[in-house]
């Protein structure tokens, strides 16, 4: 992408916390996924566990060629572990779209957007083909 598509993203530090707050606050029934975390907007597993899931998504960026290869073990995870059903991918993908069209407004052109609905749907692709 461009000034404000993955790659960038991925250096600056995507703002994967505020992605999650979206998350629960607009699909809670995602909340069923953290029963042990405390899920208010702001809270400390919520920066934690999105600084984790952001950190991931700058892996798949930095072996954007082979991204199956590098989130293969979270593949796994997800799949046979957190059971996590491959609809909340979606729902993730779109906030993570959202958080980031609205915090870099003016970067987020209609190429932006495109680059970074292409990057998230392979990573969900990946992330859910063990479940088949
Ligand atoms: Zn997830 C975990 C990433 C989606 C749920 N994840 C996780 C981690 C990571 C991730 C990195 C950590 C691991 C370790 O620790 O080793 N994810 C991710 C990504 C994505 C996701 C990249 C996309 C984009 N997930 C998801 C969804 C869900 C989930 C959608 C639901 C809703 N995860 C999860 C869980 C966990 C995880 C539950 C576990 C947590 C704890 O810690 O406990």
């Amino acid at each position: 992408g461009g000034a404000t598509g993955p790659r960038a993203e991925a250096r600056w530090g995507l703002p994967g916390g505020p992605a999650g707050t979206r998350l629960f606050a607009s699909y809670p029934q995602t909340k069923t996924y953290f029963p042990h975390f405390d899920l208010r907007p702001g809270s400390a597993h919520l920066r934690t566990h999105g600084a984790k899931v952001a950190a991931a998504l700058g892996d798949a960026v930095k072996s954007i060629d082979n991204i199956a290869g590098a989130l293969s073990k979270l593949s796994e995870m997800h799949a046979y572990v957190l059971r996590v059903d491959p609809v909340n991918f979606k729902l993730l993908s779109h906030c993570l779209l959202v958080t980031v069209a609205s915090h870099f407004p003016a970067d987020f052109t209609a190429d932006a957007h495109t680059a970074w609905d292409k990057f998230l749907s392979i990573v969900s692709c990946v992330l859910t083909e063990k479940y088949r």
